[in-house]
């Protein structure tokens, strides 16, 4: 029996990860991961998932779901219409989405004025190369503005890396319920998810893989 069964981890701590980094686990309570989850698949029937298509013409292996503005994977910017996918204004950022995202900040002491979320969805051979975060405005990465990740479903290897590609990569698990804030001199290092552990969701979810909601501040 996985241990997560059988002892709840520990919630409410904040463990610093790097500077700027922080790792807050098992901050969101079961009801809390089934009333997100619902919110997602609500999301994506109303607005559709898709599989991004980035330049060269590769496919990227998870679904995305892009709220506030539109994350173009063939031009890499942030745009008000979904121009790779299907024309269609990018759906508004539900408020209390945005303010769940600036509380979980506040934990750490930092400030965040969400305008995007980018709602991710691995399936068992989901994955994301390494990358850095780099799209939204300078001044918003040259202040250190954080990205607030919360994570829902199986359990992820996430990779967290240097500001520079060849920088050696540490490796993490993020679990359901999980929150994760970079900011600051954490905001440009490279991350990925290099993959997932299926069938390690909380049973109470009844959800094969796993979402992430990355929220941004233009
Ligand atoms: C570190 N998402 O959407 S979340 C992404 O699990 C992305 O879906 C991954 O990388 C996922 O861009 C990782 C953790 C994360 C998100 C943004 C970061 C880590 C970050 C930005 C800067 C540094
Ligand atoms: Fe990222």
């Amino acid at each position: 029996m996985p241990q997560q069964e059988l002892f709840t981890r520990p919630s409410g701590t904040v463990e610093p990860i790097a500077p700027g980094a922080f790792l807050l686990p098992n901050l969101l309570s079961i009801d809390e991961q089934c009333q997100l989850l619902a919110r997602c698949r609500a999301l994506g029937d109303a607005l559709g998932f898709y599989r991004p298509t980035v330049r060269g013409g590769g496919k990227m292996r998870m679904d995305m779901l892009c709220l506030g503005r539109h994350w173009n994977a063939q031009t890499y910017r942030y745009e008000a219409v979904r121009g790779d996918v299907d024309g269609r204004p990018a759906p508004v950022l539900p408020p209390d989405l945005a303010d769940l995202a600036r509380r979980v900040a506040a934990r750490v002491a930092m400030r965040i004025e969400p305008d995007i979320c980018l709602v991710n969805f691995y399936d068992r051979e989901g994955r994301l190369g390494l990358h850095q975060d780099k799209d939204e405005q300078p001044d918003t990465l040259a202040a250190g503005v954080p990205v607030v990740s919360i994570s829902i479903g199986d359990t992820a290897r996430f990779l967290f890396g240097g500001t520079r590609r060849r920088d050696p990569v540490d490796t993490l698990l993020l679990h359901s319920g999980d929150a994760f804030v970079f900011g600051g001199p954490a905001r440009l290092r490279y991350h990925g998810v290099s993959r997932i552990l299926p069938g390690t969701a909380p049973a109470a979810l009844g959800l094969t893989g796993r979402f992430n909601l990355t929220f941004r501040q233009y």
